[in-house]
């Protein structure tokens, strides 16, 4: 039995993703009067880079030629993010977003079993918090004794920085514990800090790379809904 177990946020505890993030960061750049808008199919490539400042960077520099950086650019993009934010947290205050399947009765049970609970993703605290209240309970945030989130590493995943940062504050080495994941960045993270990690699948991640799992399920899983293993040892 691991002795804590280490989440990933972002579609790993809830699908965010898609109806969540995209349509804030759109929101953001309508009301700056910028005409950069992110489909479902585009978000999905830049998704390939993690963190919102950077991913608008990336987009800006691989997928518009065309735009004309202003001398403030850097202040650009941190207002953005910072209109992003708002538009997130507010979505989700509305209680725009559910957990995924499965993902309640794992942490009530391991609050039960007395097993400890982290968080290591590379969004904004402001975004994990906004989510632990809104999906889970208003004190759901100390249900987590470390939340390692955003800029407290430099080194956003896939880099395993956040993990380590994580790690070192519990006080456990990597064996002594177990990481949930969605995507093959979150994966690489993991791995690299040594976690054994448990991969549960979305449709932005279900054809990544997912090598170097412990196992790759479609979702935890709940007694009235099993299930599926899709890569990894059998499971009784
Ligand atoms: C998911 C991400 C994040 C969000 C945006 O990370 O890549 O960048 O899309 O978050 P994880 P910010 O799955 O590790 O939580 O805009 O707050 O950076
Ligand atoms: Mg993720």
């Amino acid at each position: 039995t691991p002795q804590a177990l280490i989440f990933d946020v972002d579609g790993t505890l809830a699908d965010t993703e898609r109806d969540g993030h995209r349509l804030a960061f759109n929101r953001a750049f309508a009301e700056a009067g910028l005409d950069w808008e992110w489909d479902v199919g585009l978000y999905g490539e830049l998704l390939a880079v993690t963190g919102g400042k950077e991913r608008m960077r990336h987009y800006v520099e691989h997928y518009r030629p065309d735009y004309r950086k202003p001398a403030d650019f850097d202040a650009l993009i941190a207002r953005l993010h910072a209109a992003k934010t708002r538009h997130y947290t507010e979505l989700l205050g509305r209680g725009g977003i559910p957990l995924r399947t499965g993902v309640r009765r794992l942490l009530e049970e391991a609050r039960r079993a007395g097993i400890r609970l982290a968080i290591a993703t590379t969004t904004t605290p402001d975004n994990v918090s906004a989510l632990l209240q809104h999906a889970i309970a208003p004190d759901a945030e100390s249900w987590f004794e470390v939340i390692g989130a955003g800029d407290v590493v430099p080194a956003k995943k896939p880099a395993p920085d956040i993990y380590h940062y994580v790690l070192e504050r519990l006080g456990l080495a990597p064996a002594q514990c177990l990481a949930f994941e969605d995507s093959e960045n979150g994966l690489r993270a993991a791995r690299d800090a040594g976690l054994r990690t448990v991969i549960t699948v979305n449709d932005y991640t279900r054809t990544h790379d997912f090598r170097g799992a412990a196992i790759v399920l479609n979702h935890l899983g709940e007694p009235d809904r099993a299930f599926e293993v899709l890569s990894g040892p059998p499971v009784n």
